[in-house]
């Protein structure tokens, strides 16, 4: 493709030395000439649509008011939905065929945009399927080493003071994918989307267990959920005393049902399986009850024959969701908008690098803000693409001066028999057509 006009040539040619260049780029945009302009940035196109023309004849816009402007519009509803032309903004399900409840659906990533994930995009863990629950029946009971074994109904909850929180929930299974010793060719979010980022509202849990009175002999607490699979894990009492939220609300709504309705731990930052949804039970214990799910299973063989078990913190992680697999660059050589998420299960994001060339040489991203402790973090850098073979990658670090590792010092460090908690850098292969693949570096 050509490029179209002189103001985007002028940029092309300044950049032309570079293969990213954010100073320059900016520059241009304080200055606030043509060049400026959003429309000098081109963003990627799914490789499967047609090609869009995109021109500047101006004749493109209707003469003639619009048929739209010219009748009434639909009706109102009572519960609004997607444009019919999102449709395909979906979560992609991979269940057991057996037992269709169990299994995963993935958050389409690559899809959206900002930070916030749309509730019906939520990704969704079930270990038996999502019960239904009449909230006039469910009772949540804090039993164990306290003083006052407390019942509460949702309505009793629903009288508390609440506190809102943004953060992410990530599985701890999310991009295990990483571990095959070839890298699947899958979208961004279907490879990377067991997680999500709601403003989760409900009762600080410390208030509740205050009222119970926590026993000193208490050091560990088990959930369980009222799920077709009892689900059950061990918590250290001081994270319940800390961050946790017993949630009611997801996105200013009542949590969805297969989110947890009507009542789920929420533990900022810690992984997925802690998290208990339709949360019925939590009794206080001086151990941890070693139950089936923080046993058999969420814990890993690590290379001394050893396996680690009770790895609650999610560890550091970003993911460029645009361009990536299954989109295209059009304009060649172009300018182009790389955009990602990155966070962290132990405070906020500092700094996102991207390389095009495989991490040779890394530039620091714009971070969007406000930047939220373990919550998305959304960031974004303009990359002039001269056409040639390149390869994507983002970079995270956290608050605490971690880096997110390459797939090589993660495998070094963890051995071969991953499951869990993989976290390394993702790299998108842009070939000389503009087509994108995935590779390890
Ligand atoms: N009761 C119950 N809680 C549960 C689960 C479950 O199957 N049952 N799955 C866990 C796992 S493994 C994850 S990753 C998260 C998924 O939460 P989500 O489905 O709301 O995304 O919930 C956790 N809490
Ligand atoms: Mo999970």
């Amino acid at each position: 493709m050509t490029l179209p006009t002189t103001a985007t040539t002028d940029l092309a040619t300044t950049l032309n030395k570079q293969v990213i260049d954010r100073r320059r780029f900016l520059q241009h945009a304080i200055l606030g000439s043509a060049v400026a302009s959003s429309a000098t940035l081109s963003l990627p196109i799914w490789a499967e649509e047609p090609e869009k023309q995109i021109t500047n004849d101006p004749d493109t816009f209707p003469k003639n008011l619009p048929e739209a402007m010219r009748t009434a519009g639909a009706e109102f509803t009572n519960y609004g939905q997607p444009s019919p032309h999102e449709q395909h903004v979906i979560r992609w399900v991979s269940a057991n065929s057996a037992a269709l409840g169990t299994g995963v659906s993935w958050t389409p990533l690559h899809e959206l945009q900002g930070t916030i994930t749309p509730n019906g995009l939520h990704y969704e863990r079930h270990h038996n399927g999502v019960p239904k629950i009449d909230p006039a029946n469910h009772i949540l009971l804090i039993d164990g080493l306290v003083k006052q074994p407390l019942k509460f109904s949702v309505k009793h909850l629903l009288r508390y003071p609440m506190i809102s929180r943004t953060c992410f929930i990530e599985c701890g299974g999310n991009s295990n994918s990483g571990w095959r010793n070839n890298p699947i060719q899958t979208k961004a979010g279907y490879a990377h989307g067991l997680i999500s980022n709601c403003e989760w509202t409900g009762i600080p849990l410390k208030l509740l267990l205050q009222e119970a009175g926590v026993k000193s002999a208490a050091k560990w607490v088990i959930a369980e959920g009222a799920d077709g699979s009892a689900l059950n894990m061990s918590i250290p009492v001081e994270k319940l005393m800390d961050d946790a939220i017993l949630a009611l609300y997801q996105n200013g709504e009542r949590i969805r049902p297969e989110n947890g309705y009507p009542m789920r731990l929420v533990l900022p930052g810690w992984e997925g399986i802690t998290n208990i949804k339709w949360l019925r039970q939590l009794k206080l214990t001086d151990a941890p009850t070693m139950s089936r799910d923080e046993t058999s299973q969420y814990t890993e063989l690590m290379p001394d024959g050893k396996a680690r078990q009770f790895t609650f913190e999610m560890d550091a992680k970003s993911l460029i969701t645009s361009p990536s697999l299954g989109m295209t660059l059009p304009d060649n050589p172009g300018v182009y908008q790389i955009t990602g998420l990155a966070w962290s299960g132990r405070g906020k994001i500092t700094k996102v690098e991207v390389s095009a060339d495989g991490g040779k040489t890394w530039i620091d991203a714009t971070l969007q803000g406000p930047i939220l402790d373990k919550a998305f973090t959304r960031f974004s850098l303009p990359w002039h693409w001269k056409g040639d073979y390149a390869i994507l990658q983002s970079r995270a670090t956290d608050e605490t001066g971690y880096v997110q590792p390459t797939r090589a010092a993660l495998v070094e460090s963890r051995g071969k028999h991953g499951f869990f908690h993989y976290n390394a850098i993702v790299s998108w292969e842009i070939t000389e057509e503009g087509d994108i693949n995935h590779v390890y570096e």
